[in-house]
């Protein structure tokens, strides 16, 4: 039984298309609380959060948009991550993905407090790997793991606490870099598992090598889910769709074997645009997903008789 802690993160300001404000709400209606209840897990829903007072921000990017108010998100997530750990495992409902520069830092911050090193698995499209200033969108929801892999360019944000070391960091589901990140991931360690790799070996054999990591090294684990982790055939609800996404199944798995590590201790569910969604079909997977990340099985096998 684990201590689910719901978070509301009614956040936009990361990207430009309206609509993702309603994604905590979606939540709530396609029954995520009562479906992890159902599988004997407690709930705290601690509403959605609201951000400080705006301070002036200002960034030599010119595209840049919505700064100030990105980085007052930032400020308000990552002090409810960070004093949500402790008592369970919070669940961040997006928003856009400009909501994991909070969460990250909070898990971060958490980590460092009680000595544990911090992992981070990003199901994504794209690799999010944008500063601030190599961005040509201005969309802050392109810039997470920069910040979090400690990059500069963030100085309108507070210091990230730990940066994460990028043999910490591993995407699945990649199929959109720009010219820009390309060159940056080129420079370092994150394990890129695009769909290319995918296609190749499968998403088991990737994932357990990188649980395995986290297993051997007593890390915590964040999970960063973006809907475009999913092809938008089954995921249409979601404002950067891009082509050749993952399966149902695949998604599935990833959350079957995720659950079955143990290792998850934070999770954040982003970029769910309610008004793009096609009779909250979108909603409901992202729920059922999360429902297999926190133990739901058809089937109940001897856990790892597939290995
Ligand atoms: N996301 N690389 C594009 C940009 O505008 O920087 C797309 C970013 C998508 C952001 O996946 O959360
Ligand atoms: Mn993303
Ligand atoms: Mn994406
Ligand atoms: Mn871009």
């Amino acid at each position: 039984m684990t201590n689910c802690i719901l978070i509301g993160a009614p956040i936009d300001s990361g990207q430009r298309r309206p609509g993702c404000l309603m994604g905590p709400a979606a939540y709530r209606v396609a029954g995520l609380a009562r479906t992890l209840e159902s599988l004997g897990h407690a709930v705290e829903d601690r509403g959605d959060l609201a951000h400080g007072a705006l301070r002036p921000a200002d960034c030599a990017n010119p595209a840049v948009h919505s700064l100030a108010e990105t980085v007052a998100w930032t400020e308000a997530l990552a002090e409810a991550v960070r004093t949500a750990l402790p008592a369970g495992l919070p669940i961040t409902l997006g928003g856009d993905h400009s909501l994991a520069l909070g969460t990250v830092a909070g898990a971060a911050e958490h980590a460092q407090e009680i000595g544990r090193p911090l992992f981070l698995l990003w199901l994504d499209a794209h690799s999010d790997f944008h500063t601030p200033l190599s961005t040509d969108s201005g969309n802050l929801h392109g810039t997470p793991v920069a910040y979090i892999a400690g990059r500069s360019g963030f100085d309108a944000f507070p210091p990230f606490p730990a940066p994460v070391p990028a043999g910490n960091i591993c995407m699945f589901g990649i199929r959109s870099v720009d010219p820009a990140e390309q060159a940056a991931l080129q420079e370092c360690d994150i394990a890129i598992n695009d769909m290319r790799v995918l296609d190749e070996q499968g998403i088991v054999a990737p994932l357990r090598a990188f649980l395995d990591r986290v297993k051997a090294a007593n890390g915590m684990l964040h999970v960063s889910l973006d809907v475009d982790f999913l092809d938008p055939a089954i995921a249409p609800a979601v404002g950067t769709t891009v082509p050749g996404g993952t399966t149902f199944r695949e998604a599935h798995l990833v959350m079957e074997l995720l659950h079955e590590s143990g290792l998850v201790t934070s999770l954040d569910l982003v970029e769910l645009n309610p008004f793009l969604d096609d009779r909250g079909r979108t909603a409901r997977l992202m729920v059922d997903l999360t429902a297999s990340l926190m133990g739901r099985k058809v089937f109940d096998r001897p856990t790892r008789s597939f290995a």
